[in-house]
Order: C-alpha cells, then structure tokens, then sequence
C-alpha cells in the first residue's frame, strides 16, 4: 500500500517581506515568494503524486511525459529556497563578505583574484543569460575547484555534479516591478544583501573544513 503523501510546503523567509529594502522592494519579495514560489510548490506536489501513480500503474510512457514538468517545478522549489537562504537585510549580516582568514575567501583570491573581480565576472556572464534563468556559484567535488554557472529556467547545477553555494535568480519576476527591464542593475544592487555566511557555510561543509 503506497503511504500517505506529505506535501512539499512554502519555506518561511527569515526576514520581513520589507527587510531587503531599498535593494528589492517588499512588493517583488512577497510576490515573488507567496504566489512565484509557491506556485511551484503547488505544481510539484500535484506532478510528484501523478508520477507516482503512472509508475505505480506501469505506465512508463506517462512517467517519461510527467518527468520534465516535475523536474521544472521541483527545480523551481530547490532554487528559491536557495536563493531565500543567500539574503539577508543589510542590518542583519547582507553583504558582509567573509574575511580573509575564511576557507571561501581563500578559494575565491585563488580562483578569481578578488570579491570584486568575482562579482564582475558574476554578473556580466548572468546578465547573458538569454530569457530566464539562474546564475551560481558553484563548487566541483571532483576538482575541488569554484566556477561561477548560469542555468536556463528551472536547471540545476546539481544535475551538472556541481555543489550550488550561492544563486541569484534572474527571472524578470525577480526584479522587473522595481528595475523594469534593467537586469544589470538589479545585478549591481544585489550584493548589498547577498548573505555570505550560508555561502561560507555551504562551501565549508562541501569541502568539510571546520568554521574558522
Ligand atoms: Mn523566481
């Protein structure tokens, strides 16, 4: 008998939907997390349940048509929670990079030269991004090296081997209602509240170093 299904439910932010301000306005944080993310979520738990039941009915034909839809609003789900968990208001920790002693600002000076540098190369390879998409930091466990990535729609650079550190989300949804069709800009604004500490702790514990 299958069990129950428990429902994938909305995460909590950890700050108001006004904290991020001036950076995002509270009208995109609230919008962009009430009906955006969750509308995914919404959509992934109706798509898990189907799936499922195509499996269970051997119908491998509907499983294969089903698998892209669930990977779309699954993608939709693990990313924003990513990208809720890399901000933070910058009276509470937002954009207050590592300091040098930290293993992540050492990776960082190895692999781009600086924070700054990094960001440069951030955002001129997430501004390209054609349409929607995501753009990452990402750590290789095979190479133990850094990259920076970007991902159409919903991808994730999971399925690429690759450990996701930090995600800014580029989806005109994302900053249309306050920066119009000025992606770069937003990209500028947003480092004043980008939350390094769960960059520093994600990477630490890909690469198991003990906090500094
Ligand atoms: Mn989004």
């Amino acid at each position: 008998m299958q069990q129950e299904y428990a429902p994938v439910t909305l995460p909590e932010l950890k700050f108001g939907y006004n904290a991020l301000e001036p950076v995002l306005i509270g009208d995109i944080l609230e919008v962009h997390h009430k009906k955006h993310h969750q509308n995914y979520i919404n959509q992934y738990n109706v798509l898990a349940q189907d799936i499922v039941k195509k499996a269970y009915e051997r119908d491998v034909s509907g499983v294969q048509k089903l698998a892209g839809k669930v990977a779309f609003n699954a993608g939709g789900h693990i990313a924003h929670a990513w990208y809720w968990e890399n901000l933070a208001p910058a009276d509470n920790g937002g954009g207050v990079l590592p300091d040098e002693k930290s293993h992540l600002t050492q990776a960082v000076v190895q692999h781009f030269g600086s924070y700054e540098n990094f960001i440069k190369k951030f955002n001129e390879k997430t501004t390209a991004i054609q349409g929607s998409g995501w753009g990452w930091l990402a750590y290789d466990p095979v190479s133990h090296g850094l990259s920076i990535q970007e991902t159409a729609n919903q991808d994730q650079v999971e399925t690429k081997g690759l450990v996701p550190l930090l995600t800014v989300d580029v989806w005109e949804h994302a900053y249309y209602l306050q920066y119009k069709n000025l992606r770069p800009d937003y990209l500028t604004q947003i480092w004043k509240v980008i939350n390094w500490r769960t960059v520093e702790d994600r990477y630490n514990s890909a690469t198991n170093y003990q906090k500094l």
